[in-house]
């Protein structure tokens, strides 16, 4: 038996999230066509015959423009020096550009197994620019381990996890063979319902809201019950989140709604409030409490 931890990092947007979710064959982590989705790290659970993957999923490496970004750039390092082999995923048809030298520079100094997925191969029609594209990364990269994929279309996904288990030491499981997430419930619940926020609302107004619920509750009838808060960093986002007769955030609701009873099998009964917090982003006190807090990575 193998076990051990796979990190996936990169710039983002990439589709890191994407790509555990397919690896592990169940949504956990969510996704969305804007950049910096991810905030924090997700760790979820592949278990078979050869052994175990604990994935960690980690926030996009970018520039840090507030504390919260800061939390996302350290999240992603710690999580780089705990792994046991690193996913790096690039896009397929780009080059090597500046933030992915930066990463790269990074990766230098730990000296770890590093697997390069290019990602998105479905993207690129014309196969002589992938081939091209695929081959100036391993140039540059001098990578393990190199994989095209397509975490959307799922394809190589077998071929990724087999690669996977040869960097891994041999040993026990770290979790029981049935374990996919640790997650808790609620803050999955939290992040189904920012996908939401990240999919209908525009510009800048998504990345200043973060949603915490406050109540779930399992009624004996298998309904739950769910309230949770909309937190946002100025009065006017507030207007924005609300929207026209609350239309925003019925849809909002609805869209949330329906992706937490896919997740609980279950129906759910969620109401949303909206709050203002201003420029909680660089407040220490409030970013801990939204649970953006070092101490609490595993
Ligand atoms: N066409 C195509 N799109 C993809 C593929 N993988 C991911 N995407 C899309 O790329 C976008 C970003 O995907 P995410 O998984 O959220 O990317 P990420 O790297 O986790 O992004 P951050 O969390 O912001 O760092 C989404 O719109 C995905 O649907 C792929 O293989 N092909
Ligand atoms: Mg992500």
């Amino acid at each position: 038996m193998r076990s051990g931890f796979a990190a996936l990092i990169g710039r983002p947007n990439v589709g890191k999230s994407t790509l555990m979710n397919h690896l592990i064959g169940q949504k956990i982590a969510i996704t969305s066509e804007k950049a910096q989705t991810t905030r924090s790290q997700i760790r979820t659970v592949y278990t078979d015959e050869r052994g175990q993957i604990v994935f960690e999923d980690t926030p996009g490496l970018t520039r840090a423009k507030n504390k919260l970004g800061r939390f996302m750039v350290d999240v992603a390092e710690k999580t780089i020096a705990d792994a046991d082999v690193i996913l790096w995923i690039v896009e397929a048809g780009a080059y090597l550009g500046a933030s992915e030298q930066e990463i790269l520079e990074r990766l230098r100094k730990v000296n770890k197994p590093l697997v390069l997925v290019v990602n998105k191969v479905d993207k690129v029609q014309d196969k002589k620019a992938l081939a091209q594209s695929i081959e100036a990364y391993e140039k540059a990269v001098r990578p393990s381990d190199l994989i095209a994929v397509s975490a959307l279309k799922h394809q190589n996904m077998e071929m990724l996890l087999e690669t996977l288990f040869r960097y891994l030491p041999e040993g026990p499981l770290f979790y029981d063979e049935d374990t996919v997430t640790e997650e808790p419930m609620r803050d999955i619940a939290a992040e189904l319902i920012r996908e939401q926020a990240l999919r209908l609302l525009r510009d800048e107004v998504p990345h200043g809201i973060a949603v915490t619920v406050e109540r779930m509750h399992e009624r004996e009838d298998g309904t739950f019950d769910i309230d949770a808060e909309i937190i946002c960093e100025r009065e006017s986002h507030k207007g924005m989140v609300i929207g026209k007769g609350g239309q925003m955030l019925k849809r909002i609701g609805t869209g949330a709604r329906k992706t937490i009873e896919e997740m609980c099998g279950a129906p759910v009964n969620l109401k949303l409030w909206v709050k203002v917090r201003k420029e909680w982003r660089d407040n220490d006190t409030q970013l801990k409490s939204f649970g953006y807090d070092l101490k609490k990575l595993k």
